[in-house]
């Protein structure tokens, strides 16, 4: 039987022009501007995509630049074989419909790239999946790969090892 670490499908860091050595993420994660990423190549709902990333001490990605969701395009454009799209971001306007927010901290969206025609779904479509870096708000039962975020960890600090002691 497949364990949860076999139905991830990791991808590998390169450098995105980044000085490398200064990112602090855990192995598999991938570091961009102060954030790690993790590409999680299975399907799931958006509510199953938020609570694997929280299993994970992340959050599901919150794309709030241009900058970001650009560097997610391309990333996976580079990786195309290995991780699959569309995907689920944290975003969610199932609060108060049409006002969207990061359902990690509940703060308004302030950056958005709808596609064509979106959003479309008013109150049958209250999550947003992501394909070639163009916005769709969803159903949110529909099952899309997805993408956690976190910060990236104290350089200083060792990122895990604290039961060792004692
Ligand atoms: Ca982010
Ligand atoms: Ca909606
Ligand atoms: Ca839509």
């Amino acid at each position: 039987m497949s364990t949860p670490k076999n139905w991830i499908m990791v991808l590998f860091l390169f450098n995105e022009g980044f000085p490398s050595g200064l990112a602090s993420c855990p192995d598999d994660w991938i570091h961009f501007q102060g954030s790690c990423y993790y590409f999680v190549n299975n399907f799931t709902t958006w509510h199953g995509s938020s609570s694997y990333c929280q299993s994970q001490n992340s959050e599901l990605v919150a794309v709030e630049t241009e900058v970001e969701n650009d560097f997610l395009h391309r990333f996976i454009q580079r990786f195309r074989c290995s991780f699959n799209v569309p995907f689920w971001i944290d975003a969610t306007d199932m609060i108060s419909d049409g006002v969207w927010v990061w359902a990690s901290s509940l703060t308004p969206l302030t950056y958005f790239n709808w596609g064509k025609n979106e959003p479309n779904g008013d109150i049958n479509e209250d999550c947003i999946s992501v394909d070639s870096g163009m916005w769709n708000d969803l159903r949110c039962d529909d099952r899309r790969y997805f993408v956690c975020e976190k910060k990236t960890l104290p350089i200083s600090c060792p990122s895990e090892g604290s039961s060792i002691i004692g």
